[in-house]
């Protein structure tokens, strides 16, 4: 509760400070030094020797040298050990990573569906929202593909600075014909990140870097979600900011020029195959982006800008949402709702798709806010809106999402481990009676096999990769992800659970 109350804090200072540019008593922010607001750090760096980069068995050899979190246990891996040497070496693939983002589909005005006045300021690199005076407005967007039936599409969860099971995964991908170094193999394959990339593991510069090399190998095959994390306010305080400057020093590593590679991370995926679509995100719902003019606009690949979110707004016009609530519910949930305009994922309000949760059991009430975090949305609200979302035949039948995780084991993170790091909410043989039942107990109540049922209207959350602080603390370390298979009919599709272990 309280460290989210900081986090607004702290971002409201810097979004403070890169408006009016007014000074801070440097002891207020010792610890949560501000960026330097100078634009000078999203210029490109000067043209470094021209080695061509890592394979992939390259690079997997030099991770495997660092020491895995768990032994860490909070401290940073010897500057000798790191694979990127220098910044310069990270830097070169995060330019790469900005050019292609720049020059990509997103650029291509046609594949957009409503307002696109501030695209250009969109693709504008050399700028952004958080620097001082800047004409930049913070913008996030959605997706939409279409992919043919019989399309396979790998899924993973939060990574958070665990390069040795993100490398574990793609291991097994190069072993089992997915992969080929760096590029994806089969026909119209597809890779999806369910974001929070950096911070709670020291290994974010390396994940963000393995990312990258991954969209340049496959142009529009790599999805890659924005998590709560992927937000300068949250680097400042969990870790990643601080990694950075360890590895490189504070002169040279240029976070400015990092946390504007966040801005083209998609909040959220809407992965289709003829009419039926799944909702990938970080977090869960978000009641104010109307999907259905991206869904049903024609063609394989759409982008649409969430724009202004009217929360509340939406929530008056939609009393049938909050019907199941009683009247002191309901109007707790509404005195939270806002209506805004975005200026940061979690700033004036919360992102649904980035910061919302699901309740576990069916029963649970069907809308509620947590606070310092967002809300969290039950059976019967998560219902109402896929069911409303629906135009001519095109919905969004499921969601994988990740996000709500634990350091401590509590009632998600052993629905998590028991289910084999994927877990479907609200299922029937669930009870309050078991929310605190062990993982092998839970194992023999709730679905775990390799196999799984896409039920229509299913919500599925995806494990965090166990060398982060979650693994260590709620006692995995297997690696979870997920290999879908489009059909014709969405009660065709097939989902299969795959897990590596990591840390033995
Ligand atoms: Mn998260």
């Amino acid at each position: 509760m309280m460290f989210r109350l900081i986090d607004r804090l702290v971002v409201s200072m810097v979004l403070m400070l890169a408006t009016t540019g007014c000074p801070q008593s440097p002891d207020s922010a010792s610890q949560l030094t501000p960026p330097p607001l100078a634009s000078e750090s999203l210029t490109s760096a000067d043209p470094v020797r021209e080695d061509r980069l890592p394979t992939f068995k390259e690079w997997k050899n030099q991770c495997d040298r660092l020491p895995l979190n768990r032994e860490l246990n909070g401290r940073y891996p010897p500057v000798s050990l790191l694979p990127l040497k220098s910044f310069q070496d990270f830097e070169k693939v995060l330019d790469n990573y900005l050019d292609y983002s720049r020059t990509s589909q997103l650029s291509n005005r046609e594949k957009w569906v409503g307002n696109i006045d501030k695209l250009n300021a969109f693709l504008n690199t050399k700028s952004a929202y958080f620097l001082k005076n800047s004409e930049i407005p913070f913008q996030t967007y959605t997706e939409k593909r279409t992919v043919p039936p019989g399309t396979e599409i790998l899924i993973h969860g939060d990574l958070h600075g665990d390069i040795r099971s993100f490398l574990t995964y793609l291991e097994w991908l190069n072993a089992n014909s997915f992969l080929d170094d760096f590029r994806l193999t089969k026909p119209g394959s597809m890779m999806v990140f369910l974001g929070d990339f950096v911070d709670r593991g020291v290994y974010g510069v390396e994940v963000l870097y393995t990312l990258f090399r991954l969209v340049i190998a496959n142009p529009e095959r790599i999805v890659l979600l924005r998590g709560n994390h992927e937000d300068f306010g949250m680097t400042m305080r969990y870790g990643f900011l601080e990694e950075g400057r360890r590895k490189y020093g504070k002169a040279n590593f240029k976070e400015i020029k990092t946390w504007r590679a966040f801005d083209f991370f998609a909040s959220a995926f809407y992965l289709g195959c003829g009419k039926d679509f799944l909702l990938c995100c970080h977090g869960g719902m978000e009641p104010a982006f109307d999907p259905r003019s991206l869904l049903a606009a024609s063609g394989e690949q759409r982008f649409q800008f969430l724009g202004t979110l009217n929360q509340k707004t939406f929530a008056d016009d939609h009393p049938e949402m909050l019907r199941t609530l009683s009247p002191q519910q309901r109007s707790s949930v509404k005195s939270e709702l806002r209506d805004f305009v975005p200026m940061g994922p979690s700033y004036p309000a919360s992102i649904g798709f980035i910061w919302n949760d699901f309740t576990l059991l069916k029963d649970e009430p069907a809308l509620y806010y947590n606070p310092g975090r967002g809300f969290v949305y039950g059976l019967y609200a998560t219902q109402y809106l896929l069911d409303l979302f629906e135009i001519d035949g095109f919905r969004t039948r499921g969601v994988f999402r990740a996000h709500q995780h634990s350091s401590v084991i509590n009632p998600m993170m052993r629905r998590l481990v028991a289910s084999k790091g994927v877990y479907r909410h609200w299922q029937s043989t669930d009870s309050v009676g078991l929310l605190n039942a062990d993982p092998v107990v839970l194992q023999t109540r709730l679905e775990s096999s390799e196999t799984r049922k896409l039920t229509p209207g299913s919500v599925w959350t995806f494990n965090v990769a166990p060398d982060s602080a979650y693994g260590a603390g709620s006692n995995f370390g297997f690696d979870s992800f997920v290999v879908l298979k489009t059909a014709e009919k969405f009660e065709e599709w097939t989902m299969t659970v795959r897990n590596v272990d990591v840390v033995h």
